[in-house]
């Protein structure tokens, strides 16, 4: 009873954050997650997830869009380099995937971006020592953002190329 109270409560603390329009996050190992939002969450979360997991979640918003996705809540297990249990986000499909972020512990990831409509979310457990597991939820974005950064990037190339003719 007094389990149940508990993870009751951690719910209740989660949905209570911000706004919380969403349904009741997909806690399935892994699936395929389509739309302009969404959540889904570890194996049996808000309870512990279970050992030996490998679980793909591929996440697409509309053509034309990338997406934002962050972490309202992260707990594996912890390791110093996420040798055990451990979350990774990479940047679209496909072995040649870019890997965004590998994490595990207790200490929530920032906010990721793709760069195209896809990003695929892998987390893989070993057979001991579990933990709560994460909660996640993703939106679309304009990718002219990404542009902006492009810009910023060509100023940067600019001003490198200038210091090296300074430098002759
Ligand atoms: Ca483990």
């Amino acid at each position: 009873m007094w389990f149940i109270a508990t993870n009751l409560a951690l719910w209740v603390m989660l949905v209570g954050q911000g706004s919380c329009q969403q349904n009741f996050p997909r806690t399935t190992c892994g699936g395929e997650m389509e739309g302009d939002t969404g959540q889904f969450a570890s194996p049996g979360f808000p309870q512990d997830y279970r050992p030996n997991l490998n679980c793909v979640w591929n996440i697409k918003v509309p053509e034309g869009r990338v997406v934002f996705l962050s972490f309202r809540f992260f707990a594996l297990e912890m390791n110093a380099r996420c040798m055990y249990d451990h979350v990774s986000v990479f940047n679209g499909r496909g072995k040649d995937a870019q890997l965004l972020g590998k994490f595990c512990g207790t200490f929530r990831p920032g906010a990721l971006v793709s760069t195209s409509n896809e990003i695929v979310v892998k987390m893989a457990t070993d057979d001991s020592t579990e933990n709560r597991g994460f909660l996640a939820s993703f939106s679309s974005g304009e990718p002219h953002k990404q542009s902006k950064l492009s810009t910023t990037c060509n100023l940067v190339d600019v001003i490198v190329a200038n210091l090296k003719i300074t430098l002759h």
